[in-house]
């Protein structure tokens, strides 16, 4: 898919303040820092659509962008970042788990693994909550630039195997880095197929 338009439109804490739900939108979550902004950017094409750091808890809020006037990509905070009060955290958990269990127009979301990592508990257990709650998602491994293939694969099966613990089918999965671009077609065809399947 082109992408011809991409814009940002708001951030919000609350989900009922998002956009009117009236196209097909995807949204970005994961371990802080793991590369969701940076992700949004590497599709789209614009360094800067997305705020990104080096430091985590950089997105701190629901952010929608309009991409092609059609559809919406969505960057949202992270989860498992420390350097926050618990308050904070417990707010941010409620912001995060009311948008993806009522937002009407969520097609799919995109769970970031850093692909860098072996298994790690916060993103099974995110990942086994979607799953009770019937949110459909997918599984995208990012950073693969930092390390060799083998040694992602390897992480990535890792991980897999953890899932068929708990999982009878295993999710779908793409590797992407946001450095050189590798996943990017593939995230793209998923997102065109899915977003035709969106009605009103
Ligand atoms: N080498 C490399 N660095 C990456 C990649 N993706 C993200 N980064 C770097 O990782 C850091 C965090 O990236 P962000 O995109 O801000 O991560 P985030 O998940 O949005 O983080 P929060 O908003 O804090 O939750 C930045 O320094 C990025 O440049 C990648 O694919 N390859
Ligand atoms: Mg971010």
């Amino acid at each position: 898919m082109k992408i011809t338009s991409a814009e940002f439109i708001t951030s919000n804490t609350d989900y009922k303040k998002c956009p009117l739900p009236v196209f097909p939108e995807l949204a970005f979550i994961g371990r802080s820092n793991v590369g969701k902004s940076s992700l949004i950017n590497m599709l789209v094409n614009k360094k800067k659509l997305a705020k990104t750091s080096n430091n985590p808890g950089k997105t701190q809020t629901i952010n929608h962008f309009k991409i092609n006037d059609k559809w919406y990509l969505v960057d949202l905070p992270g989860y498992g970042f420390a350097k926050i009060s618990q308050a904070k955290r417990i707010e941010w958990q409620q912001m995060i788990y009311d948008y993806l269990k009522f937002r009407k127009n969520l097609v799919s979301v995109f769970v970031l693994i850093d692909s860098r990592l072996e298994p790690q508990k916060n993103d099974l257990d995110f990942i086994n909550q979607l799953g009770e709650d019937n949110i459909p998602f997918i599984l995208v491994f990012t950073k693969a630039d930092k390390q060799t293939k083998n040694k992602t694969q390897k992480n990535v099966s890792a991980f897999c195997k953890e899932l068929s613990e708990t999982w009878e089918t295993l999710p779908l999965y793409f590797i992407s880095s946001a450095e050189t671009g590798d996943g990017r077609e593939e995230v793209l065809n998923y997102i065109e197929a899915t977003i035709k399947e969106f009605k009103l």
